[in-house]
């Protein structure tokens, strides 16, 4: 049975990637607008925005080992289960991940790596690469972007060395002009393991805190040099199943509070798992295309996979610098109403969870229409704009929900979209965008068995 992501066109029966082939099964979700991303290398390609930042982490952290991935397929194994992400959890849903088959997918973050570092015996290092999520569309969400794994794990016999190393952290941390708020605490929501001496687990706690603050003091210095609003950051309280205590980052950008990055102190059972059951420590994981969007002031995720020369030649690797932003051409809107299918249980719009709690009341498997093998017959909103960016590609800027509406009589739902259509480097004619619409149309009519208004 074929998935519904491959359109009607005859498609081959396996992917092929890296000299090695997947068979297609009920889990095959992978569309070639996807596949056409892997081997980009952003983080790879000189003096582009997110290899500059990956290379000012790597300085910052110098003596960390650098490592990049081979291939961003990984086993569903590696990408979940080796990290304790329980069978239920809607990260692995078919409508949030990418899979080639029920074995193997494209990796949705570089956490997928640390059991095989872990298992090299390194104790510092830094990874980065290419992450795949099915996600919303709008200016800080891409399907493809890129993070940087980063841990530091010690023998537990050098812990007792840890007051020392976090005292010269603070030293190098004490007089610099950024406010980081930090409220959060060890509660039973988010505490130390069980099996750690708890003066330790606050050791690891406060070198995690002290290495990313110093991090993010060196990458947004010049903000605050620059004398004007005072940069606001916050530590926050999280969930990973494979970190406790937990927390994410977030800065305040453009009126909002954007997340940088999500970290822990290792949960015991990842480090078990790797053979290195008498070491401790934490890790992190950071997005790159945030944060350099805050960084060189780049307004749309998009911009990093333009191949404009007004837009790369403006980088230098090694700076830091403020992106001028070259005339946008306007933008077009086209507003899509349409029933949901009669048995369709509207799916529960979650975001942002790959790697956070289990919040949230969506179906976690991938549902399959059990007599068809095909299909998921809920509306998720991730379905949707995956057809919206399939037909559309990069001109498509943002998908919002306008309006929803339960019928009183019927109680059929309908929705409407409004897609934001914008070319990067010319204008658009309301022609080839009713084009583009009429076959968002037809897409969406066909695969997601939803009728228009
Ligand atoms: C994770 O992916 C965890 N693996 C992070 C982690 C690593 C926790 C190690 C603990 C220990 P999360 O799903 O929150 O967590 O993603 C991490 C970062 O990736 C986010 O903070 C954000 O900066 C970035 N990110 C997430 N989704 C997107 C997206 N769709 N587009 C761009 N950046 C994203
Ligand atoms: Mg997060």
């Amino acid at each position: 049975p074929q998935a519904r992501y491959q359109s009607s066109i005859s498609t081959p029966k396996s992917y092929k990637y890296n000299g090695a082939t997947y068979p297609k099964d009920t889990y095959s979700n992978v569309p070639s607008s996807i596949l056409d991303k892997l081997d980009r290398n952003l983080h790879l390609m000189p003096s582009h925005p997110i290899s500059i930042l990956r290379q000012i982490v790597e300085d910052h952290f110098s003596s960390y080992q650098a490592l990049v991935p081979s291939s961003a397929v990984v086993s569903v194994h590696q990408n979940f289960d080796e990290l304790g992400f329980p069978p239920d959890h809607p990260g692995r849903s078919l409508t949030d991940s990418y899979y080639l088959n029920r074995e193997y997918m494209l990796r949705t973050h570089t956490s997928a790596h640390e059991v095989e570092s872990y298992k090299k015996g390194l104790n510092k290092w830094l990874l980065s690469a290419d992450v795949y999520r099915r996600d919303e569309i709008d200016s800080s969400h891409y399907p493809v972007f890129h993070q940087m794994e980063g841990t530091h794990i010690w023998p537990n016999t050098e812990l007792h060395t840890l007051p020392q190393l976090n005292a010269e952290l603070e030293k190098q941390l004490a007089d610099i002009p950024i406010i980081i708020e930090d409220e959060t605490t060890i509660s039973p929501t988010n505490p130390y393991q069980a099996h750690h001496d708890p003066i330790h687990a606050e050791q690891i706690t406060k070198h995690l805190k002290h290495s990313l603050n110093s991090l993010i003091f060196r990458l947004f210095g010049h903000h605050a040099k620059a004398g004007g609003e005072p940069l606001r950051v916050r530590w926050i309280e999280a969930y990973f199943p494979f970190t406790t205590p937990s927390y994410e980052v977030e800065v305040f950008w453009q009126g909002e509070w954007l997340e940088l990055l999500g970290c822990g102190v290792v949960m015991q059972k990842t480090l078990d798992q790797s053979g290195v059951s008498d070491k401790s420590g934490w890790a992190f994981g950071l997005g790159l295309e945030r944060l350099s969007m805050v960084l060189f002031s780049i307004p749309d995720i998009r911009l990093f996979w333009t191949s404009d020369s007004r837009f790369l030649s403006q980088f230098k690797q090694g700076q830091i610098t403020t992106f001028q932003p070259y005339s946008k051409y306007p933008p077009c809107y086209k507003d899509m109403s349409f029933w949901l299918h009669q048995t369709s249980p509207t799916a529960e719009e979650v975001t942002d969870h790959h790697g956070a709690s289990a919040a949230g009341g969506r179906s976690p498997l991938p549902i399959v229409d059990s007599k068809t093998g095909t299909g998921i017959k809920a509306f998720h909103e991730n379905d949707y704009c995956e057809i919206v960016r399939d037909v559309v590609g990069d001109l498509i800027e943002s998908v919002t929900l306008i309006d929803e509406f339960t019928h009183p009589k019927t109680q059929r739902k309908s929705k409407c979209y409004r897609l934001n259509y914008r070319h990067m480097d010319r204008n658009l004619s309301n022609e080839e965008v009713n084009e583009l619409q009429s076959q968002v149309q037809a897409r969406v009519v066909q695969e997601m068995g939803i009728e228009m208004r």
